[in-house]
């Protein structure tokens, strides 16, 4: 008899983790499955899409009799909903609304979290089929009663309690930190169940993989400029020259960064001096994620879970991966500020 090796559910493993949190009370947990749930939910959406457009006239309308929804409405449609009906969130800031959503019935008032997402990531790559994903991160409320507000959400990324991102790919993944290392979670999508298969994540020690649109070469900032003429150098001794590797889609690029090793950058230019990435809920959680694998994330200047948010959806220069990497890309924007 083959004995099967022990497989850790999601569940199971943030419950385990819970009982590393004293002050605990299971709420944390709760928030976290909660999020697992819609994301299994848009998962299923995400794979069908396809075949309503191969099939034509199937899925003209849904099941609910209503016309398809875009894809990116509908993900924000199921993470509101899970989250307004775990009662453990108070308020979600979305790429998708431009207000904060507060929950201001008693049931989410009693919330102690708040919720900063990007519901889908990378939308725009669906129909090419390209990997596509769910970016989340978790705050304590600082308010004490009634729905959350944006003062509950315009906290720096140090303040984080837990951040992840799903990625719908050739398999589907969770992967989270709260602050006590990076665990990565497979859907079995026979069981609908996230199963431990990437444990304690970091950047692997030698990293030879740069990401970054080199269309936008002409207007990038020239410490930039140097530092992508520094991976293009012949340097057997370095690993260099790097690899280009560019997917378009943040959730993407990080992961397989996170997996084989490299850096993302998306610098401001001069069209968009603050770059295109949003600091709340795309930099900051990837920018906890990398720090807690070993790695750094920064606008160039400061460290990027250090940048005080002013508005909902302000942007930044963002450059993330393995700490001597982006120590690199920053000695070139300080050398020619
Ligand atoms: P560009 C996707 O639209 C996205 O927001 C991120 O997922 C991705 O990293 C970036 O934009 C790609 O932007 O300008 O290179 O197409």
């Amino acid at each position: 008899m083959v004995a099967r090796a022990k497989i850790t559910t999601l569940t199971e493993f943030i419950i385990q983790r819970q009982s590393e949190y004293p002050h605990a009370k299971g709420a944390l947990t709760r928030l976290l499955n909660d999020i697992a749930t819609a994301a299994k939910i848009v998962n299923r959406e995400i794979n069908a899409a396809g075949l309503v457009d191969i099939l034509g006239t199937a899925g003209k309308e849904n099941i609910q009799g209503e016309a398809q929804k875009k894809l990116d409405v509908f993900a924000n449609d199921m993470f509101i909903t899970a989250l307004k009906g775990g009662g453990e969130c108070c308020a979600i800031a979305s790429e998708e609304n431009e207000k904060v959503i507060s929950f201001s019935n008693e049931f989410s008032e009693m919330g102690k979290y708040v919720v900063a997402m990007d519901p889908l990531d990378g939308s725009s790559n669906i129909e090419s089929n390209v990997s596509i994903g769910t970016i989340f991160s978790i705050y304590r409320r600082i308010t004490e009663v009634g729905g959350g507000t944006s003062e509950d959400l315009l906290q720096p990324g140090v303040n984080l309690v837990a951040a992840g991102y799903v990625i719908y790919g050739s398999s589907t993944m969770l992967v989270y930190t709260t602050g006590k290392g990076v665990n990565g979670f497979t859907l079995d999508p026979s069981v609908g169940i996230f199963c431990l298969s990437h444990p304690d994540m970091q950047f692997p020690a030698q990293s030879k993989i740069y990401s970054i649109n080199e269309g936008n070469y002409i207007y990038f900032p020239e410490g930039v400029k140097q530092y992508i003429k520094y991976c293009q150098q012949d340097d057997v001794s370095t690993h260099r020259p790097y690899t280009s590797r560019y997917i378009g889609s943040l959730v993407a690029d990080f992961h397989r960064n996170l997996i084989k090793g490299g850096i993302f950058l998306y610098p401001g230019t001069k069209k968009q001096p603050d770059g295109k990435l949003r600091l709340l809920y795309e930099c900051n959680p990837i920018a906890f994620l990398a720090e807690q694998a070993g790695g750094k994330a920064s606008n160039g200047f400061k460290r990027i879970m250090e940048i005080d948010p002013e508005t909902l959806h302000q942007r930044a220069p963002f450059f993330v991966g393995p700490r001597e990497m982006v120590e690199q890309v920053e000695s070139y924007m300080q050398q020619y500020a």
